[in-house]
């Protein structure tokens, strides 16, 4: 069973697409396991988006979703990673496909309105740092044999 962080990011608060984009994760299947509305602050910026440190939009990025509320939610699921990124569609939403989240709502890479891990490993590290333990859900999903054989 995999888990995946997802944020609705600041531009997905603002714009009122934050009951859109969680509906598309729960009808796809996933189950959601924890959820908070926060306001990052720059060290959990930092620390979320360390990989990129060295990249030229770097500063860009932490100013981009530290700029508002973000909605973090835990998703689980069999291949629950995969999914979610097909779910929200390639980075920059030109290239991402129409009825995917960036696909369906955006314009640019800047403003592409949601995250999701990109490896079973960062879903566990990613969760990790956005939840503790007692925030996530353990619960049984009285549809699950409908969705997973
Ligand atoms: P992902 O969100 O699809 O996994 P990553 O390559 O991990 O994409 O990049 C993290 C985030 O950094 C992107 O979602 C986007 O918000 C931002 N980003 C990535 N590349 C660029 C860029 O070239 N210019 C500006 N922002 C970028
Ligand atoms: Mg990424």
């Amino acid at each position: 069973m995999e888990r995946t962080l997802i944020l609705v990011k600041p531009d997905g608060v603002q714009r009122g697409l934050m009951g859109e984009i969680v509906g598309r994760f729960e009808r796809r299947g996933l189950k959601l396991i924890g959820m908070k509305f926060i306001q990052m602050d720059e060290s959990l910026a930092n620390r979320h988006y360390a990989v990129h440190k060295e990249r030229p939009f770097f500063n860009d990025l932490v100013s981009y979703i530290t700029s508002g509320p973000v909605l973090a939610m835990v998703w689980e699921g069999n291949e629950a990673v995969a999914a979610a990124r097909s779910t929200i569609g390639a980075t920059k939403p030109v290239e991402a496909a129409p009825g995917s989240i960036r696909g369906d709502f955006g314009m640019e890479i800047g403003r592409n309105l949601v995250h999701g891990s990109d490896s079973p490993e960062n879903g566990v590290k990613e969760s990790n740092l956005f939840f503790k333990p007692e925030e996530l859900v353990s619960w049984s999903r009285a549809t699950e044999s409908w969705i997973c054989e």
